[in-house]
């Protein structure tokens, strides 16, 4: 403890022998509490959930002001408990101090009754150099094996946020879009793809694959948004694909070894053009298929044998076809994690994501506390 706050300490004691001090009032910074009132009603607790923050100025009439910060690229941001007794990771995944700053941060509880809140905290010059966490997945729990979120609408990246950085190859133009979270990645259906590399998923390893996607109208046979491990000949692997059980409606299709097998998201999504939020999981041999946070359809009689070949965005990496299946449209945020998420998880996804100043709730920005600071002259 350094001087100052050991006298700050025996001030607050009540220990005032020392001779030639003053006191002045010190500012510690701006806070604001930040609710998750949308997650209520779930008997569920969330473990390590991440959760978007969404920053803008006067976000949800809580008098945010980006003025306030000390660091133009948002370096004095921290996050605490609402206790404000111990720190939480967070990622900044956009910083703009002109609109919208998106922000990741992992909640270590979020409790079924809405009664969670967590602490923003920005603008004191004690906390103001950038945290590791902010970039080096420490948001991402051990579960999550990539994460893209294609930011941010300008220039196209296809980092993988999660400490394994499995980052995505862009090839043959994937473009950069606005996205339903900040940026997306566009796919023009010839011949873009984004490689991940290696497969993710392997053995018997359960699964929960998201994304949000924007089918930009018909599609490729087969078009594929993800697959993962599906290769020439055989029947292994795991793709979202169209097809199933027509040519314009996506199923989660899966090899058993000896057949295909196929989950359906129970609408043509070729034909509707809007964003949506695509979730499909595996426990065991369950597979269950999720359209906007909500289960559409499931499966248990099968059991997935995953393939051996690279996990890919925007096509099958499946190659007889010469177009390679694939997508046409845009997609954001896509995350694959070896654990089979509860159906709330995904639903505290989808409207953390979708509808985030109705899940979160942003409250009054508390202006710097002015305490009695005691220095020596
Ligand atoms: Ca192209
Ligand atoms: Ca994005």
């Amino acid at each position: 403890m350094n001087i100052k706050k050991t006298i700050r300490v025996m001030a607050l004691c009540g220990v005032m022998v020392l001779s030639g001090l003053g006191v002045r009032v010190e500012a510690a910074g701006y806070r604001m509490p930040i609710a998750f009132a949308g997650y209520t009603n779930q008997a569920e607790s969330l473990t390590d959930f991440p959760v978007l923050v969404v920053l803008s100025n006067n976000v949800g009439g809580s008098a945010f002001d980006y003025s306030h910060f000390l660091s133009p690229a948002g370096w004095d941001l921290r996050f605490r408990d609402a206790g404000d007794t111990t720190d939480l990771n967070y990622e900044i995944e956009s910083w703009n101090t002109n609109g919208a700053s998106h922000v990741w941060v992992r909640v270590p509880e979020l409790a079924g009754d809405g009664a969670t809140a967590i602490l923003a905290k920005w603008g004191d010059s004690d906390q103001s150099t950038q945290l590791d966490c902010t970039t080096n997945g420490a948001v991402w729990n051990a579960g999550y094996k990539g994460v893209w979120h294609f930011p941010d609408g300008v220039t196209l990246g296809g980092g993988d946020a999660t400490t394994n950085r499995n980052n995505g190859g862009l090839s043959n133009g994937v473009s950069a879009a606005s996205g339903n979270i900040d940026g997306a990645a566009g796919f023009d259906g010839a011949n873009d793809y984004v490689d991940i590399g290696r497969q993710l998923l392997s053995g018997s390893d359960n699964f929960t694959i998201s994304l949000w996607m924007k089918s930009g109208g018909s599609q490729n046979t087969y078009a594929c948004p993800i697959s993962q491990g599906h290769g020439n000949g055989g029947c292994s692997g795991v793709v979202l694909q169209y097809g199933w059980p027509s040519a314009t409606n996506l199923a989660l299709a899966y090899g058993d070894g000896s057949g295909w097998r196929s989950v359906g998201f129970g609408y043509n999504l070729a034909a509707d053009t809007a964003w949506h939020f695509i979730t499909a999981t595996k426990s065991g041999s369950t597979m269950t298929t999720f359209k906007d946070g909500i289960p559409v359809a499931q499966n248990s009689s099968y059991t997935l044998v995953y393939g051996t070949y690279n996990l890919n965005i925007g096509r099958d990496y499946f190659n007889t076809d010469s177009n390679h299946r694939t997508f046409k449209g845009l997609i954001d945020e896509v995350r694959v994690s070896s654990v089979a998420h509860s159906s709330n998880w995904v639903w505290a996804c989808y409207q953390n994501t979708a509808s985030n100043t109705a899940f979160n709730s942003y409250g009054t920005v508390e202006p710097p506390r002015k305490g009695p600071v005691v220095f020596m002259d």
